[in-house]
């Protein structure tokens, strides 16, 4: 217990200053490059979303925007946008604000489905000094037909069976 490996100790110490850090900085930087890849001109900051449940259901789900700078620090003063909307004709798209919860944490506690499908998620984070990044996340959202489509004709037993909607 009283005699460490005389050689290792030493040598590492003498290289932790220089060649170690150097190396950690470049790796932090290759990774910052590949993750969020917005436009060169646009605000750098990265947006991660999750969703509960998942998969997302046909009505209200919990929204949590984990939104951080360049630098990987959290953003915590902005004005947090999201648009919900589909590819299809006559969509109506829905629109909600999320509210600072902390750590870097947004959150849109019932943002609201109006059917199933594909949904495109459009993020806007806008900062205080005016500048603001746009993310665009894909949501597939696992139900039946809304309540307008399933409300007068339509058969009133078979709720949570999955029907095509029309496209
Ligand atoms: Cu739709």
């Amino acid at each position: 217990m009283h005699s460490p490996p005389p050689l290792r100790h030493p040598i590492f110490a003498r290289h932790l200053p220089s060649a170690p850090l150097a190396i950690v900085l470049a790796a932090a930087l290759a990774l910052g490059a590949c993750r969020g890849d917005p436009p060169p001109d646009d605000v750098p900051i990265q947006v991660d979303v999750s969703v509960a449940p998942t998969p997302p259901i046909v009505g209200p789900v919990r929204l949590v925007l984990t939104i951080t700078d360049e630098a990987g620090d959290p953003v915590e003063d902005a004005r947090v946008q999201v648009e919900g909307t589909m590819s299809h004709a006559g969509m109506t798209p829905v629109h909600d604000s999320a509210s600072y919860q902390g750590q870097g944490r947004w959150v849109v506690p019932e943002f609201e489905f109006t059917m199933g499908g594909e949904w495109i998620m459009i993020i806007r984070v806008t900062l205080p000094d005016g500048r603001e990044a746009v993310r665009e996340r894909e949501m597939d959202v696992v139900g039946g037909p809304p309540p307008q489509e399933r409300s007068s004709d339509a058969v009133p037993d078979d709720e949570g069976t999955p029907e095509a909607p029309d496209r």
